[in-house]
């Protein structure tokens, strides 16, 4: 390495990623970035940012230097207290990493979670049916995207009805509280340790059913895979990461297909691409925007220092439309692979519910693709800020009837 190499090389921006304005629309934000050069400097946050893909591909990969277990948010788990006990996994390197993720890996691996398909594609086709019962026009994120997980996902977890509501609030606060201490941020303050509470609450083995991941996590204990303390801290996870992340990619790849037609169309031709779609949606809209690492020693990154234990933060929406990796970064198109996108991260910590996630998208759009012949946005949409999540309030739809 040049030790040469100063803060001189290092182009400095005073942008505010968490800002109205960037939350509201991220992308000229994003492409700044890009154009900045492959590492800048965040003044207002006084920490390091990638938006290339190049390097936060790579980056994301190096788990050696680029740690975790310091949090993925902005706080520095080396000077500031965690406001909640660290995630086991997300906020975790090896080695402590490892046994988590192994007994998680294979809970929700593809072959696991086969045999819910079939009652999923029931519950998807039952809430397609209620939504156009009522009429043409529905909101496809409050009616829909919002709604589905909701069905599903709990009962697969194993938790007991009553806590299901605090779900979405609880994902909310925790992805806000990866961000700087704004007033999205303050807004949550009020609530969080009763949403904490009962998210704790189902975590326990007593409340959870014996046949769900939660009961699965549990035997995993019994064996000695894991410890009894860590059983309901990864419950947590599955709690914690499992809602609204895939809230937003089903709104992100609805609101893909209601923004373009001939797609649709394809997509009734074929249902298969399904799979595909969702992907492309997830790289297209990047439900989960950024991530922290922390360095765990100096580090040259395309001619410019990080200097060990500075965060940076990883632009994984910016990576996924970098024109310097992808053909018409901001085309939603089924031709293309999209295998590589960060959306899921990259890496040992890449999403491990991805599977999940493709599975309730899939049985979602073969509802709707079955059943309607046409998708287009019939209003005014709106947002959901978020300093993690690229997430949505409303997006109203009509929708004809096949
Ligand atoms: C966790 C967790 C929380 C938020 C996000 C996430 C996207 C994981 O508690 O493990 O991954």
């Amino acid at each position: 390495m040049n030790s040469t190499l100063s803060t001189l090389d290092l182009p400095v921006s005073d942008a505010d990623p968490f800002s109205y304005e960037v939350l509201e629309d991220p992308l000229p934000f994003q492409a700044d970035l890009r154009d900045a050069g492959p590492v800048v400097f965040l003044n207002k946050y006084q920490v390091y940012a990638m938006g290339r893909y190049q390097e936060v591909q790579s980056a994301l990969i190096d788990w050696q230097t680029f740690q975790s277990a310091a949090g993925v948010g902005l706080s520095n788990f080396r000077y500031e207290k965690p406001w909640r006990p660290p995630s086991l996994l997300l906020e975790a390197d090896p080695p402590h990493h490892d046994a988590p993720r192994s007994v998680l890996t294979k809970i929700l691996g593809p072959r696991e979670i086969g045999r819910l398909a079939e009652s999923w594609a029931e519950d998807a086709a039952q809430l397609v049916d209620e939504l156009l019962a009522k009429g043409e026009q529905f909101d496809a994120v409050k009616d829909l995207a919002a709604v589905f997980p909701l069905r599903v996902f709990p009962d697969a977890v194993g938790i007991p009805k009553a806590g299901r509501k605090d779900l979405l609030p609880y994902g909310d606060h925790v992805f806000n509280a990866f961000g700087p201490p704004n007033e999205l941020v303050a807004k949550g303050a009020s609530r969080v340790g009763e949403l904490s509470a009962s998210i704790a609450a189902n975590c326990a083995r007593h409340v959870l059913t014996s046949d769900g991941f939660g009961a699965r996590i549990w035997a995993a204990a019994d064996k000695g895979d894991i410890t009894e303390a860590q059983a309901p801290l990864i419950v947590r996870s599955l709690l914690t990461a499992g809602v609204d992340t895939t809230v937003n990619g089903l709104a992100a790849v609805l609101y893909a297909f209601a923004t373009n037609p001939r797609q649709w169309d394809r997509l009734r031709q074929n249902p298969s691409l399904a799979r595909i779609a969702f992907d492309e949606a997830v790289r297209l809209e990047s439900p989960v925007q950024t991530f922290f690492r922390t360095a765990t020693r100096d580090i040259e990154v395309g001619g410019s220092l990080i200097p060990e234990g500075r965060k940076i933060l990883m632009f994984l929406g910016s990576a996924n439309r970098d024109p310097r990796r992808w053909e018409q970064p901001d085309a939603f198109d089924l031709d293309r692979d999209p295998s590589g996108h960060v959306g899921f991260g990259f890496g040992i910590h890449q999403c491990v519910g991805q599977h999940i996630a493709r599975l309730e998208a899939a049985t979602v759009l073969t509802a709707l693709a079955d059943r309607v012949s046409s998708i287009k946005v019939s209003g005014p949409t709106q947002r959901h800020h978020n300093n993690t999540l690229r997430s949505w309030e409303s997006l109203p739809v009509e929708v004809k009837l096949a």
